[in-house]
C-alpha cells in the first residue's frame, strides 16, 4: 500500500508517493522530477512525456501538447476535428495510416506513461491514486479524467483541486498555528495556462477551504506570446521574414521566447539567438528585464482578479491574510511578486516548492484515503458534501442539476450537468409517498444521485419543499456549482450521524435512480478505448523491443571485430580470422540495407548465427578471462 499523487500540468506532470521517511518525488527515466505532458506521434510508435518533448520538433503535426486545456475546447488546432456531440478529435498521420482519438484517449495516454514511471520507481502495479485538478473544472470534464484514467488502468481515489493539494501539503506538517484564531493562507498557482487562487483556513491538525479564483487563461505561456509577438514583428522589419507563415520556425522562436523569459527572472537582461531560423537566416535580438515587464504589464493586473475574488468569497479583506503562498513555476518572473505586494501589501512567501507542491498534496491526500496507511492525523474539513431532500411522489419522476454560476463555465457548457430518473416507486401503489434521495458532490466533486429511498411509514414524515405535482424537480442547489467552489458549503450540509441513526428505524424500499449525464463516453466506447490503449501500448513495447534487438546485433558486431583485431587476434588462424570477419561484414551490411526496419526475431536470428560463427572467441575467451572486458573495445581503431 502506498499513496500516490499525479499533478497533470499541461506543461509539467510531477508524480509523487508517500514512503516511510515522508513524500518523495519520483523521477522519470531522464532522472528528471518534472514530465512533459506531451504525446507525439512518430513513424512507428507513440513519444510520451520526455522523449515526446525530444520528437515534437520533428513531428509538428502529430504532437500533442498543454492536454489539460484540450479538454473544454471544441476545437484544436491544428489536426482537430469535431466528432459526435461536438467532441473534439486528434485526427493524426501514424503508424502508416490516419488515426482519429478523442481528448480522452490522448489524455489518458499521458496517463498510461505516467503510471509506468511511477510503477516503475516503485516496483510493483499501482492503480489507486489521487490526480490533481484545476477547480474550475466543470462536472463533464472532471468525467472525462475519471475515464482518462480508467483507460490508463488508474483508480483515482478523488480528483482533488489543485490548490487544495498544495493547502494539505501546507498543513500537515505544521503544528505552529495560533490558537488565537483561525490562521488564513492565500495560496496562489501560476502555471502554464492557468492562474488559480485559493484561501484556505487552519489550525492546527486541522484545515479548511473557504474559497476559489481563478482564471483559466493566464499563465507562463501568455508571458511567452507577448515575447513571440515582439520578436516577430521585430525579425520581419529588420529581416524581412513572417515567422507566422512557417511552422517549424514559430515553434522554435516560441521556445526560445519561453527560455528567453527564465534568463529574464535572474537577469536584467537577456539576449535571444537563433540559428537559421528560416529562409537560412540566423537572427539574434535581446531585450531589457524593464521593456518585459512593460509589455506585459496587461497580464500582471489580471492576476489581481482572481484574488479579488477569492477574498470576496471567503468575506476576509487582504490585510486578514497572513501569508500569501506563490506557487507553480509561471510565478517565478519578479514583477508578479512586485504586483502581489501592492495588491496584498506584503511580500509573498515561497515556503512551498513551487513545481511539487501538488503532486506531494496528491500523495498524500492518496495515503490519508488509503485505509492501509497510517498518515498522521489531520483533519480536512472540505471533503465531499451532500444535501437531502425528502418529496411527495405518486410515480417515477425526474431530477435536474445545474451549475448554480453559469457564467463562469468553460465554453460552450451546457449549463445542465445532467438528470436523474428516480423510479419505479414500486410500494407506493398509486398513493403519495414519502420519497427520500440524497444529491451528493462526491469527492472528485461530480454531482451524483446516490441514492433514493421509499419510506413504507410517512406517516410523520416532514415534506420539503412545495409539491408543485409536476414531476421534473429542479434541484437547484448551491453545491452543483463546480466552479463556485463546492467546497465552501460542505459543514453546513453534511449528514450527521445523528440523522443516519434515526432513519433506520423506518422500512425502506431502494429505488432505482438511472443517470443521464450530459455528454460524455459511453461504456461501449470506454471498451473500445481500453482496447485500443493495451494494442498501441503493445505495439510501442514491440518496437521499443525491436530497437534494443537490433542495438544488441549492431554491438555484437564491432566488440567482435574489435575483439578479432586486439585480444583475441593471435589465438586464431589466418582464415578462422577472415571467415569472422566476413560475417560480420555480410550482417553489418544486412543492417545498413534490408536489416534496417526488421522484426524482432530477425535481429535474434542473425546473433545467433553470429554467435556460432565466432564460438571459437567464445571459448578461447574463457581460457583468457581477463582479456575479456568491454573496455578493450576501442570503436575508433576500427
Ligand atoms: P498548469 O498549472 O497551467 O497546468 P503547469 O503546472 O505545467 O501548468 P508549471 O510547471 O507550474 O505549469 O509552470 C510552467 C510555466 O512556468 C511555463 O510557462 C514556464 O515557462 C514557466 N517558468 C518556469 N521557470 C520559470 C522561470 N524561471 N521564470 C519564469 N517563468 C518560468
Ligand atoms: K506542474
Ligand atoms: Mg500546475
Amino acid at each position: 500500500e502506498c499513496g500516490v499523487g499525479f499533478d497533470i500540468g499541461n506543461e509539467n506532470c510531477v508524480i509523487a508517493a508517500v514512503k516511510e521517511r515522508g513524500v518523495d518525488v519520483l523521477l522519470n527515466d531522464e532522472s528528471k522530477r518534472e514530465t512533459p505532458a506531451i504525446v507525439c506521434f512518430g513513424e512507428k510508435q507513440r513519444f510520451m512525456g520526455s522523449a515526446g518533448a525530444a520528437s515534437a520538433m520533428m513531428h509538428p503535426r502529430s504532437t500533442v501538447s498543454q492536454l489539460k486545456r484540450l479538454i473544454g475546447r471544441k476545437f484544436v488546432e491544428p489536426q482537430a476535428c469535431e466528432g459526435s456531440d461536438g467532441e473534439v478529435l486528434v485526427r493524426i498521420k501514424y503508424a502508416g495510416g490516419i488515426h482519429t482519438f478523442s481528448i480522452v484517449q490522448i489524455i489518458a495516454m499521458l496517463f498510461a506513461h505516467l503510471k509506468e514511471i511511477m510503477e516503475k520507481n516503485m516496483g510493483m502495479p499501482i492503480s489507486d491514486c489521487v490526480i490533481g485538478v484545476p477547480s474550475y473544472f466543470a462536472d463533464w470534464q472532471r468525467r472525462a479524467y475519471l475515464n482518462a484514467a480508467s483507460i490508463a488502468g488508474l483508480k483515482p481515489l478523488r480528483l482533488i483541486h489543485d490548490c487544495t493539494a498544495t493547502a494539505l501539503s501546507y498543513g500537515i506538517y505544521k503544528s505552529d498555528f495560533s490558537n488565537r484564531g483561525p490562521t488564513y493562507i492565500a495560496f496562489i498557482d501560476i502555471g502554464h495556462c492557468d492562474t488559480q487562487v485559493c484561501i484556505a483556513s487552519f489550525k492546527s491538525g486541522q484545515m479548511k477551504i473557504l474559497s476559489h479564483g481563478f482564471d483559466c487563461n493566464l499563465g507562463g505561456r501568455d508571458f511567452d506570446e507577448i515575447l513571440l509577438v515582439h520578436f516577430a514583428e521585430e525579425f520581419k522589419q529588420r529581416y524581412g521574414m513572417d515567422v507566422y507563415s512557417n511552422t517549424k520556425a514559430s515553434l522554435r522562436l516560441r521556445a526560445a521566447c519561453e527560455k528567453l523569459k527564465k534568463i529574464l527572472s535572474a537577469n536584467v537582461e537577456a539576449p535571444l539567438n537563433i540559428e537559421c531560423l528560416m529562409d537560412k537566416k540566423d537572427v539574434e535580438g535581446r531585450i531589457k528585464r524593464e521593456e518585459f515587464e512593460k509589455l506585459v504589464s496587461g497580464l500582471l493586473e489580471r492576476i489581481t482578479a482572481p484574488c479579488k475574488k477569492a477574498l470576496a468569497d471567503a468575506r476576509l479583506s487582504a490585510e486578514s491574510i497572513h501569508s500569501i503562498e506563490l506557487v507553480g513555476s509561471g510565478s517565478r518572473i519578479p514583477a508578479i511578486s512586485k504586483m502581489l505586494v501592492t495588491f496584498f501589501g506584503r511580500e509573498p512567501s515561497r515556503k512551498l516548492n513551487a513545481s511539487e507542491c501538488v503532486a506531494r498534496g496528491c500523495a498524500l491526500q492518496c495515503a490519508m484515503l488509503s485505509p492501509a496507511f497510517r498518515v498522521r492525523e489531520y483533519e480536512d474539513l472540505t471533503v465531499c458534501c451532500s444535501q437531502k431532500a425528502s418529496l411527495r411522489r405518486s410515480s417515477s419522476f425526474y431530477l435536474e442539476s445545474f451549475y448554480a454560476n453559469a457564467d463562469v463555465l468553460p465554453l460552450d457548457t451546457s449549463v445542465n450537468i445532467g438528470s436523474f430518473m428516480i423510479g419505479p416507486l414500486k410500494g407506493s401503489h398509486g398513493e403519495k409517498t414519502r420519497v427520500k434521495v440524497r444529491i451528493q458532490l462526491n469527492l472528485h466533486g461530480i454531482v451524483s444521485v446516490d441514492s433514493a429511498t421509499l419510506a413504507e411509514d410517512n406517516a410523520h414524515s416532514s415534506v420539503a419543499g412545495e409539491d408543485t405535482g409536476q414531476n421534473a424537480e429542479r434541484v437547484k442547489s448551491d453545491f452543483t456549482s463546480v466552479n463556485d467552489h463546492p467546497e465552501n458549503d460542505i459543514s453546513a450540509s453534511l449528514t450527521s450521524a445523528h440523522d443516519m441513526g434515526r432513519e433506520r428505524a423506518i422500512k425502506k424500499h431502494k429505488i432505482l435512480v438511472n443517470a443521464k449525464i450530459e455528454g460524455g463516453i459511453t461504456e461501449v466506447d470506454l471498451t473500445e478505448y481500453k482496447e485500443k490503449e493495451a494494442q498501441l501500448s503493445q505495439q510501442d513495447r514491440i518496437v521499443e523491443q525491436t530497437k534494443e534487438r537490433k542495438n544488441a546485433l549492431e554491438s555484437h558486431v564491432y566488440e567482435t571485430r574489435n575483439k578479432l583485431l586486439n585480444t583475441y587476434g593471435s589465438f586464431a588462424s589466418d582464415s578462422e580470422r577472415e571467415g569472422i570477419s566476413m560475417s560480420l561484414q555480410q550482417t553489418q551490411d544486412w543492417l545498413y540495407d534490408e536489416g534496417d526496419d526488421e522484426i524482432e526475431n530477425a535481429y535474434d536470428l542473425k546473433l545467433n548465427d553470429l554467435k556460432k560463427v565466432s564460438f571459437f572467441c567464445f571459448t578461447f575467451s574463457n581460457i583468457v578471462p581477463f582479456f575479456l572486458s568491454d573496455d578493450d573495445c576501442l570503436f575508433n581503431s576500427l
